[in-house]
């Protein structure tokens, strides 16, 4: 056996409503996946859901919902450290820490404070600050890897400017970490609008498909996805968006290439190649549901109790380190 330590892995999610098909194939179907290879670290971020509009009544619930769908699709709490950022507030000294070296033109240029704020959401300090509450989330861990969307690529190459920065100025501490995003289904798009991602947010319930939808819903969603006039089934993002977003999911839930989907349904018209993607994303999304079901919001607030308690446990030391290379009291 190899004495190696395993690579670190840390990710999170917003509790800021129900997850939807492209959190799940964009991140965390690769959550699941690299638990047992990797020493993973899974965070519900409650600090970041506040840089929206938010009811503070209805927090806890939506972490424990959100928590309880993760478990469903297979975070498993005996090899993951599952817990909440809040319970954590580390992760908010080290962001301040951060900011301080955090030039406001690279702020500035990032993508989505700008989709956020031009979709209508109020634009304060902490959502202009989030890409550094991100960065202090993935290196309070210093984690090598984190899987995420393609979305947020530009967060993770900031974040990776950051370990440099502050290894540079403060000497050696922290790994420079690397985005772990597939190569299929990175973005999924919105069913509605396939020029914009499907997302959480969107108010058109028809533009996602939800962890939790029956069949019924998926098979309706599907069916009434935006798509196009000419009846070709081909891979084209330009000229035919909603047509290539049916074929890089149904691609990722069936593990097929784009390719091979393409010639199997290039001539047979678009009722047939959407029932096809229909029954892919059903068939995947089918086991999610009973295992849901079977977990008790008690259980869900014990896991994350013992998971905030470890995840405290953990970074004790590494904020010491990290407060006295800066020069602030680390005891
Ligand atoms: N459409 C998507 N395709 C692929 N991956 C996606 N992710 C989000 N949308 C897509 C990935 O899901 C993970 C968790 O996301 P989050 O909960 O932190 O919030 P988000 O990125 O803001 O997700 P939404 O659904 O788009 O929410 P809103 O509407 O609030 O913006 C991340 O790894 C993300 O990349």
């Amino acid at each position: 056996m190899s004495d190696t330590p395993r690579q670190r892995i840390f990710s999170g999610v917003q509790p800021t409503g129900n997850i939807h098909l492209g959190n799940y194939l964009g991140a965390f179907r690769n959550w699941v996946k690299l638990q047992d290879s990797f020493d993973t670290i899974y965070c519900i971020v409650d600090l970041h859901a506040m840089t929206a509009d938010y009811v503070p009544s209805e927090l806890e619930s939506a972490r424990i919902e959100t928590a309880k769908v993760l478990l469903a699709l297979g975070v498993d709490p005996s090899c993951s450290l599952l817990y909440t950022q809040s319970q954590v507030m580390d992760h908010a000294e080290l962001a301040w820490i951060l900011g301080t070296m955090t030039p406001m033109g690279v702020l500035n240029r990032m993508t989505q404070f700008k989709d956020k704020t031009g979709a209508g959401i109020t634009a304060n300090l902490g959502l202009y600050a989030y890409p550094v509450l991100m960065a202090a989330d993935i290196l309070l861990y210093r984690a090598n890897l984190v899987p995420v969307g393609e979305d947020q690529r530009q967060h993770i190459e900031m974040t990776r400017d950051l370990a440099e920065r502050f290894n540079n100025r403060f000497g050696e501490t922290f790994p420079v970490p690397e985005g772990y995003i597939p190569e299929t289904s990175a973005r999924v798009m919105s069913l509605t609008d396939p020029t914009s991602k499907m997302s959480k947010s969107d108010p058109n319930v028809k533009s996602r498909i939800l962890m939790l939808d029956d069949p019924d819903v998926i098979r309706k969603r599907i069916r009434s996805a935006v798509t196009d006039s000419d009846p070709e089934v081909r891979h084209d993002v330009e000229e035919k968006p909603g047509i290539s977003n049916l074929l890089e999911i149904m691609s990722a839930c069936t593990g097929r290439s784009v390719d091979d989907l393409v010639e199997e349904h290039a001539d047979g018209g678009y009722g047939a190649f959407k029932d096809a993607v229909a029954d892919a994303v059903v068939e995947e999304l089918a086991p999610i549901k009973p295992r849901y079901q079977a977990i008790s919001n008690g259980d869900v607030r014990a896991i994350l109790r013992e998971g905030g308690e470890r995840a405290r446990e953990l970074v004790a030391p590494y904020t010491r380190e990290v407060k006295k290379a800066v020069g602030l009291k680390g005891y």
